[in-house]
C-alpha cells in the first residue's frame, strides 16, 4: 500500500507544470530561464519566437516558455496561454517609462479565460542598477494589491549574479504544493 502510495506521489510531482515568462524586451527573460538552468550569463539575443527548457526543482518538472517581448510579438502571447499554471512577468527595474505599458500587458493577461487559475510571480530585475525601482515603488504602479482572482508574489532579482532567482522558483514551487 504505502509503495503503491508512493509511486502515484511520484507520478504526481513528475507531472510537467507549465510556466510562461513574459515581459517587455529587454527586461531579462531570456537571461532568467538560463540563469536557472546553467547558472551562468549566457550571451542573449532579442528572441524572435520562444525558447523553452525544462527545470527541475524538488522533483517538480517546470516546462518554462520564454517567449519575445517586443510590441509585435506581444499579440502572439496568447497562442502559449493554454495549460499554463504559472505567469513569471519579468520586468526591467531600471524601465520606468515603460511600467504602465507592462501594466496594461499584465491587466490583460489576467482577463484572459485561459490563465484563470495561472498564479503570477512578478520578478522585478535588475536591482543591480543604482537608482532602479524597488519592488514596493513596482507594486503599487502595478497596484498589485487590487489583483484579487490570482496568487501573485514579486521578487527583486538580478539576473546576472541570479540573487533573488531561487526565492522566486521556491514561491512557484510551494504554489505547487498549495494547489
Ligand atoms: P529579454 O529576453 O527579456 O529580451 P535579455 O532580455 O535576457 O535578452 O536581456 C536584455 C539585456 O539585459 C542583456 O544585456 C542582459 O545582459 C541584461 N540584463 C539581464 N538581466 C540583468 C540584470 O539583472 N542586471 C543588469 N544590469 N542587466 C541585466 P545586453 O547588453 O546583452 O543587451
Ligand atoms: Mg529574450
Amino acid at each position: 500500500m504505502g509503495l503503491l502510495v508512493g509511486k502515484l506521489m511520484d507520478i504526481f510531482w513528475s507531472q510537467e507544470r507549465k510556466v510562461i515568462i513574459v515581459g517587455l524586451d529587454n527586461a531579462g527573460k531570456t537571461t532568467i530561464l538560463y540563469q536557472f538552468l546553467t547558472n551562468e550569463v549566457i550571451h542573449t539575443c532579442p528572441t524572435i519566437g520562444s525558447n523553452m527548457e525544462e527545470i527541475v526543482l524538488k522533483k517538480t518538472h517546470f516546462l518554462m516558455w520564454d517567449i519575445g517581448g517586443q510590441e509585435a510579438l506581444r499579440s502572439t502571447w496568447n497562442t502559449y496561454y493554454s495549460d499554463t499554471e504559472f505567469i513569471i512577468l519579468v520586468i526591467d527595474s531600471t524601465d520606468r517609462d515603460r511600467l504602465l505599458t507592462t501594466r496594461e500587458e499584465l491587466y490583460t493577461m489576467l482577463a484572459h479565460e485561459a490563465l484563470r487559475d495561472a498564479s503570477v510571480l512578478i520578478f522585478a530585475n535588475k536591482q543591480d542598477v543604482k537608482n532602479c525601482m524597488t519592488t514596493t515603488e513596482i507594486s503599487q504602479l502595478l497596484t498589485l494589491s487590487a489583483i484579487k482572482d490570482h496568487p501573485w508574489h514579486i521578487q527583486g532579482c538580478c539576473a546576472l549574479t541570479g540573487e533573488g532567482l531561487s526565492a522566486g522558483l521556491q514561491w512557484l514551487q510551494s504554489r505547487t504544493t498549495a494547489n
